[in-house]
């Protein structure tokens, strides 16, 4: 991976308790057109398992806890997203996936696109064929 994709933001708030603010080009790393978040994953069953051509992602655990592997077709990375504090970039042309959800788990994902199926790598060999003429 180049950058580190692992972003940690401030915690603001006060006695009251806690608050995250996230701005487009900010701690949100582009500009944001869209968010879905899923949560009630079946356990053991991994989300994801796929790349976009031009799509660029930012994921908050937002309760629960739950890992993200992000893979570049070359190196592949597992990172553990386990409180609201933490934001995962996830780059176009990385592959992505999603798995150990704790049964509470909120996954929030920021998107720089509105949701096109054919922006969508689902198969793993057709994403290293795209890669290699990137
Ligand atoms: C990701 C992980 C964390 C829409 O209609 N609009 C949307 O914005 C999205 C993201 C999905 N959908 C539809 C497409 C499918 O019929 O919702 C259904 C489930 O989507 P998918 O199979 O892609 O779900 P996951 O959980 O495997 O992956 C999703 C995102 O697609 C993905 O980008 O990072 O959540």
């Amino acid at each position: 991976m180049n950058a580190e994709p692992l972003k940690k933001f401030k915690v603001l708030g006060d006695s009251r308790g806690q608050l995250i603010a996230l701005e487009e080009n900010k701690e949100i790393p582009f500009n944001f057109k869209r968010i879905f978040y899923i949560y009630g994953t079946q356990n053991g069953v991994p989300r994801g398992q796929h790349s976009h051509y031009k799509t660029k992602q930012l994921l908050v655990c937002v309760h629960g806890r739950c890992k993200v592997s992000l893979d570049n077709g070359k190196e592949k990375k597992i990172y553990s997203l386990y409180k609201p504090e933490l934001g995962l970039f996830q780059d176009k042309l990385i592959w992505g996936e999603m798995f150990d959800f704790s049964s509470d788990c909120v996954l929030m994902v920021l998107a720089d696109d509105i949701y096109n199926e054919s922006d969508y790598i689902r198969d793993y060999k057709q994403f290293l064929e795209v890669i290699n003429v990137h």
